[in-house]
């Protein structure tokens, strides 16, 4: 059975076959995670992702780590928040669902995802982090990963998973 675990901490430090970015469209880097992830992946990454032709909200594309300890970084555009009825729930699953089967079309086994729309583009924490684990949770009822790990960067958020995964 595969684990859904959360963990405190910084995504890029992750020994993980795959992290997922909370990226924009145009895959070509920018604030919160996205901005550390390319930091510490190196140019690399900016070059890979050049090639792809930027991603829709809700879609998911996939790259190497570079120097990232993650082998591969799976890239999804999670939605702006917009006050929850211009789609947002099913977009922000979406993000989830596709990111986990790019893992598992490519036989990564662990995958570990910050909370995406949940800084810049404003997505209320508890509401987005319901989604993630209802999402998740569906998810694994029928899959081949070992792991998946909800990376907290703060304490707001940590415990706003903790909350989630007990209901
Ligand atoms: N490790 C784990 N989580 C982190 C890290 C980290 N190193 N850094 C930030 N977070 P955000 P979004 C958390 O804003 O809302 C960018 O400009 C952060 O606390 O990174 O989806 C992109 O290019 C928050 O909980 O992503 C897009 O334009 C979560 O990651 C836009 O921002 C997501 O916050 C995407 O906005």
């Amino acid at each position: 059975m595969t684990r859904l675990s959360v963990v405190k901490g910084d995504i890029t430090k992750l020994k993980v076959d795959a992290i997922v970015n909370a990226a924009g469209p145009d895959l070509l880097g920018g604030a919160g995670v996205d901005g550390a992830i390319h930091r510490a992946a190196g140019p690399g990454l900016v070059a890979q992702c050049r090639t792809l032709g930027g991603c829709e909200t809700g879609e998911a594309k996939i790259t190497t780590g570079y120097r990232l300890p993650a082998t591969a970084v799976i890239h999804t555009v999670g939605p702006i928040w917009h006050g929850g009825d211009q789609g947002e729930p099913e977009l922000l699953a979406s993000c989830y669902r596709k990111s986990l089967a790019l893992a598992e079309q490519y036989d990564l086994k662990t995958i570990a995802f910050p909370a995406i729309s949940c800084g810049v583009y404003g997505y209320p924490i508890s509401e987005a982090v319901d989604v993630a684990v209802s999402t998740i949770r569906e998810y694994l009822e029928d899959s081949k990963l070992d792991e998946v790990l909800l990376v907290a960067f703060n304490d707001e958020i940590l415990a706003a998973y903790e909350q989630a995964l007990e209901g």
